[in-house]
């Protein structure tokens, strides 16, 4: 038995052989990240929301970390149908693949577009928020977060807030079914909930935000995300990190 901190032997072939490869329909997934949400969650989020099977690989870092492409997580190891490894690297390139895999990047190249845009607006804000709020020393944190609600979140809402109007306030950015988008903007607004420092209220929630909230709302009644959302791992992230901050 090979030992668990030994990850998938990646296919090497060339670009055609393994882009054929790629369009595996019925792959299996396994992921290398730390016990925390962080950069795995939308990841984890589209896997659970696209019914795929998918795993965690067991960590041991500095073991594995020479192995990765960068020297950094989140990896994702696709096992195709063919027997193929692919080897994805890189989270917004890593959640592009998955979503154009499972059929959330929109139906033609404007909603792709509409979809990216609103991804990569949604993903500057979390960019924004982890250094500034969830990192920030505990003695300024409240402060910090005050701050950071005032200056960028304001705006990051006011914007979304009226394009999912435009869009016919349906809970979707873009036509009338769940995106990238989407899942981004629910992974961020439960991050940002989740670490929000005592005696600071955050200004998203169904009163306030009402038009985010349905997406959040609708994303999260679909079966397989909420079952991933219930389960004990993912609760488990919440506290892991949590946790790595001090919270
Ligand atoms: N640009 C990379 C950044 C990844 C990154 O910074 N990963 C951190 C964890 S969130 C990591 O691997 N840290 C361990 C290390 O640098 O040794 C991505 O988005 O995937």
């Amino acid at each position: 038995m090979s030992p668990s901190n030994v990850l998938p032997t990646v296919t090497k072939a060339s670009t055609d052989a393994l882009a054929e490869a790629a369009k595996s329909t019925n792959s299996t997934f396994q992921l290398l990240y730390f016990p925390l949400h962080g950069r795995g969650e939308l990841i984890r989020d589209i896997l659970a929301y696209s019914g795929a099977k998918w795993e965690e690989l067991p960590v041991d870092w500095p073991v594995q970390k020479p192995q990765t492409p960068f020297r950094v997580v989140p990896i994702v190891y696709e096992h195709t149908s063919s027997g193929t490894i692919l080897e994805l690297a890189e989270s917004n390139a890593i959640e592009r693949y998955l979503a154009l895999k499972f059929n959330l990047l929109g139906s033609n190249i404007w909603e792709e577009h509409l979809v990216n845009r609103y991804y990569y607006s949604t993903d500057v804000l979390y960019q924004g928020f982890v250094p500034r709020v969830a990192a920030a020393k505990p003695e300024v944190r409240a402060e910090e977060a005050k701050k950071f609600y005032e200056e960028v979140l304001s705006k990051w809402i006011t914007i979304h807030e009226e394009h999912l109007r435009q869009n016919g306030d349906n809970g979707h950015y873009v036509g009338h079914r769940v995106t990238l988008a989407d899942l981004k903007t629910v992974s961020v607004i439960n991050r940002i909930l989740l670490l929000v420092p005592k005696g600071v209220e955050a200004p998203l929630s169904a009163e306030l935000t009402p038009s985010l909230w349905k997406v959040k709302q609708n994303a999260e009644s679909h079966p397989s995300l909420a079952a991933w959302k219930q389960s004990q791992r993912s609760q488990e992230l919440d506290s892991n990190t949590k946790a790595r901050f001090g919270f």
